[in-house]
């Protein structure tokens, strides 16, 4: 069967990664409709040698599209998605704005794919940072189960989009060249106060809660939970900013629930479907940013059991934020029902 896809946010950093993939994934489709703002209406956009001119986003873009990809932030999918259902399409939302409502599956598809044929009409795409470690720590929660998580990110510039990456580019030059350099988005576009991100590392991804946690932190407490369908496990977590340019990079320690043998450990996550364990500390081999940029697995290294706690573990877990952490996520999702249907 082939399909009528929609592309909402096509011209943004994950819809040119959506575009991509389903051209090399083959993705059944009939006509593909790409959908933006109104500023970007009109661009032309290749897909298999054809172009497509982007049409504006509106409540009428959806009739007779059978899946749409939305990647255009969470106000572009409140106020659109709805009207998306009401004409029978099945939404896959890149956004937050669905993913802690009760009624939407929050899906990666290593972890919880049946959830997929619960959505009524939206399926949300998890936060980058949270997909890529339940990713790696779903066959040791199956295992042995998993009762405390402590992560700490190292979290690439284009997370927070195209500007972010020009900005850290600038400001890379600017210093280098013993000019002043003035920051522009970082750490939240919309807040006052920006910091450099140039030779720097920000302890703030996304605006503060009244708990002292930031937005980004609180994403990954909460979806993890909701992904592995698991309220008990803790979880708690410190989003930094750093310049890198692609590739979120995560510290984290994992308390299990029995006690385990580290080479099985190893054994589980190197046969994980999706995951990839680079760990060899003789020769220097551990997962990095600069390796996985334009990958869509997920790297996992630096395994080794906890010091003071035999139950723990240690690891180093590293993703393409745009691809498994975005874009090849939305369109593994959008795989599954394709081959559903
Ligand atoms: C970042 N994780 O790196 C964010 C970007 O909720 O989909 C993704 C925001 C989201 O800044």
């Amino acid at each position: 069967k082939l399909f009528n896809v929609a592309v909402v946010g096509a011209t943004g950093a994950v819809g040119e990664q959506i575009i991509r993939l389903l051209e090399e994934r083959n993705f059944p489709i009939k006509e593909l409709k790409l959908l933006s703002s109104a500023r970007s209406a009109g661009v032309k956009l290749a897909f298999k040698g054809q172009e497509i001119t982007v049409q504006e986003a509106t409540p009428e873009s959806f009739q007779g599209v059978e899946i749409a990809l939305f990647s255009a932030g969470g106000d572009v999918s409140k106020a659109l998605a709805p009207h998306a259902v009401k004409a029978g399409t099945i939404c896959i939302d890149n956004t937050s704005a669905y993913r802690m409502d009760p009624e939407t599956p929050l899906v990666v598809p290593e972890v919880n794919v049946d959830k997929i044929n619960e959505h009524k009409g939206i399926i949300a795409n998890p936060n980058c940072s949270t997909i890529q470690m339940v990713a790696a720590l779903k066959p040791l929660y199956d295992r042995f189960g998993i009762s405390k998580i402590i992560v700490s990110t190292y979290q690439a510039v284009s997370g927070a989009g195209a500007k972010a990456i020009n900005e850290m580019l600038r400001q890379s030059k600017e210093v280098l060249e013993g000019r002043e350099s003035n920051p522009d988005i970082l750490p939240v576009g919309s807040l006052p106060v920006k910091h450099q991100i140039a030779f720097n590392a920000i302890p703030q991804i996304d605006k503060f809660h009244e708990n002292g946690f930031t937005n980004e932190e609180m994403k990954m407490i909460l979806e993890t939970k909701k992904i592995m369908g698991d309220e008990s496990i803790d979880v708690t977590a410190t989003c930094v900013r750093i310049p890198v340019v692609y590739g979120h990079s995560e510290s984290v320690y994992v308390e299990l629930k029995e006690d385990f043998d580290i080479e099985e450990v190893k054994t589980l996550i190197a046969n994980a479907p999706g995951i990839v364990l680079v760990d060899n500390p003789a020769e220097q081999q551990y997962p990095l940013a600069t390796d996985a940029a334009g990958k869509l697995e997920t790297f996992v290294g630096r395994v080794r059991r906890d010091l003071s706690n035999p139950r723990a573990l240690n690891m180093w877990i590293v993703s393409d934020n745009l691809l498994k952490g975005a874009a090849w996520n939305a369109v593994q999702i959008a795989e599954y029902i394709a081959i559903e249907q």
